[in-house]
């Protein structure tokens, strides 16, 4: 049975949605009767990406109360300010062109606006455990399309228009580093607040 994200894997992929470690690439195998076989490198960035959600709640838990809103210095972000890039990026940027790659042949991504959309967002006043929210289930939701994908498939490619081609092994390992990056930015604000 060949391996595609349009045929039986996908309904495959689904049932085994939302468990999570070993399990998975267990119940995918009996389901499909087939071993997927994932290389160590992209163990390890889906292992990234399901600590991120933790790393960030640990981050957040040494934010002072009520602190949230502050910038630590003149023309630096605050926790909130930083959730609402984080959120976005993973939803608009990374998560949704993970999804295109899977479902499309060679997409064109659409350039992205992050500052105005920050702004906007900073203005409607989102509570922050909608933010975190947001971020979590996402990264969730990241991993949970990435586990079990055939090494070929991290090959996929797309093309923004002016950063040129992306595929998804170099996504995957953006929504990781841009966790950890912007984690370790609350931790530090944290601090200085
Ligand atoms: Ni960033």
């Amino acid at each position: 049975m060949p391996r595609d994200y349009n045929g039986s894997a996908t309904s495959c992929l689904r049932r085994c949605a939302g468990r999570v470690g070993p399990p998975v690439r267990v119940m995918h195998a009996r389901l499909c009767d087939q071993e997927v076989v994932m290389s160590p490198d992209h163990r390890a960035i889906l292992d990234q990406i399901r600590f991120a959600p933790e790393a960030l709640r640990q981050a957040l838990a040494t934010v002072p109360p009520g602190a949230h809103d502050r910038s630590p210095r003149p023309g630096e972000w605050s926790v909130r300010e930083t959730l609402v890039h984080m959120r976005n990026s993973v939803v608009m940027v990374h998560g949704l062109r993970i999804r295109r790659l899977l479902y499309e042949r060679d997409p064109v991504f659409a350039d992205y606006d992050e500052a105005t959309y920050r702004a906007e967002d900073l203005r409607r006043g989102e509570p922050l455990e909608d933010l975190v929210r947001m971020i979590v289930h996402e990264h969730e939701q990241i991993a949970g399309l990435l586990d079990g994908l055939p090494d070929d498939r991290w090959a996929r490619q797309g093309r923004h228009p002016e950063l040129g081609p992306m595929s998804v092994e170099f996504l995957a390992r953006r929504v990781a580093e841009h966790s950890l990056e912007h984690t370790q930015q609350i931790a530090e604000t944290a601090r200085a607040l």
